[in-house]
């Protein structure tokens, strides 16, 4: 164990003592408690750790914000825990989740390597639900925006709007389950459209993705300068990949497609010229309230599904415009199937 593992352990046992102390009502370290509803509904509601990767970023914001609000909702009481992108500080918010013995746990972009310690929360009779995660386990409950629906929606319209042909960059990060899964689904779209002609991969994921995706799709565009189109499924990648087509003036001749939607999103798609045409998406804030609910029923011993999905939809920046939509909540009010309310129902 080095320094800063052994520091972090640390700090992150002292952490997991203090809000048990406390009896979960203060916020210590990367843990945020936070009790929700009303008294009552709280003290009878379940408790449900949260361990998010990251919360540095549109979509994942707006994830939590789904959570928080639904948990609110329900009466179950929080503690949420934000690894701010550091893999290894999440193994140590999940072995400080379980040793608070919460009813259930909701693990939101974990990585391959918080499957051990995932594990030891299963052994121990917690349920498990992930959100985006790669966790190898049958216990666990998954939940996920049909990634392989998403990457079908942006992909196929990449080819539609190309007639069939068109040499492509692709951004892409392995090893995020829902980047992998958007991945099965882009090979596949390859395979049967051949016109379609993959000239360039690349991709970064970490706090200043847009930025290095934007340098990285700058280079590329320069050393490719027959490409027309880019596929880049994560709101990040999208908007570094519009930056870089923004930088060379290419707005002309290359498109970009990608996923997501924040109030930011809908500001770069929807300005004049803007080379991100289209977004496959979910409203991210229901993907939230799905996530919490799923836990919720694991945690009150309702079996949900084994696997949660929830379905995307395809947005164009020509529908934003003509529809004259500028938030998210007005796309919602404009998409109304973006709502899933059926989705893990609870019924109290
Ligand atoms: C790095 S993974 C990014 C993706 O996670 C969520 O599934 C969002 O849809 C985003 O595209």
């Amino acid at each position: 164990m080095n320094a800063r593992t052994s520091f972090l352990r640390a700090g992150t046992a002292l952490s997991a003592l203090a809000l048990l102390l406390a009896g979960c009502s203060s916020a210590s370290g990367s843990a945020e408690s936070s009790e929700s509803g009303d008294q009552s509904g709280a003290a009878d509601g379940p408790t449900i750790a949260v361990s998010a990767r990251t919360t540095d970023s549109d979509f994942y914001t707006l994830w939590l914000s789904g959570v928080k609000s639904e948990a609110e909702k329900l009466g179950a009481t929080l503690t949420i825990y934000d690894a701010n992108g550091d893999d290894s500080q999440q193994i140590l918010d999940l072995q400080s989740a379980r040793a608070t013995s919460p009813d259930a746990i909701l693990v939101d972009h974990g990585l391959e390597g918080i499957t051990p310690a995932a594990v030891e929360a299963l052994d121990a009779g917690i349920p498990l639900v992930s959100f985006d995660s790669v966790i190898d386990d049958d216990r666990v409950i998954t939940v996920s925006q049909s990634d392989h629906d998403l990457a079908d929606l942006a992909g196929n319209k990449l080819v539609d709007d190309a007639g069939g042909t068109a040499d492509v960059i692709y951004v892409y990060v392995a090893g995020f389950a829902p980047l992998d899964l958007r991945n099965e689904k882009w090979t596949e779209i390859k395979e049967q459209n051949p016109g379609i002609n993959e000239v360039a991969q690349i991709g970064v994921v970490n706090e200043s993705t847009v930025v290095q995706v934007a340098e990285q799709a700058k280079a590329s565009l320069q050393e490719n300068p027959s490409v027309t189109a880019i596929f880049a499924p994560f709101d990040d990648f999208a908007k570094g990949a519009s930056q870089a087509v923004r930088e060379l003036g290419l707005e002309d001749t290359v498109k970009v497609y990608g996923a997501d939607i924040s109030d930011a999103d809908i500001a770069v798609l929807t300005e004049d010229d803007s080379p991100w045409v289209a977004t496959a998406t979910t409203d991210p804030s229901n993907v939230g309230a799905v996530s919490l609910r799923t836990a919720y029923l694991a945690a009150t011993g309702d079996a949900p599904e084994d696997d949660v999905l929830i379905p995307p939809a395809l947005v164009t920046g020509e529908e934003l415009r003509d529809q004259g939509i500028t938030t998210v909540s007005e796309l919602v009010d404009a998409f109304p199937d973006l709502r899933t309310d059926d989705i893990s129902a609870v019924t109290k």
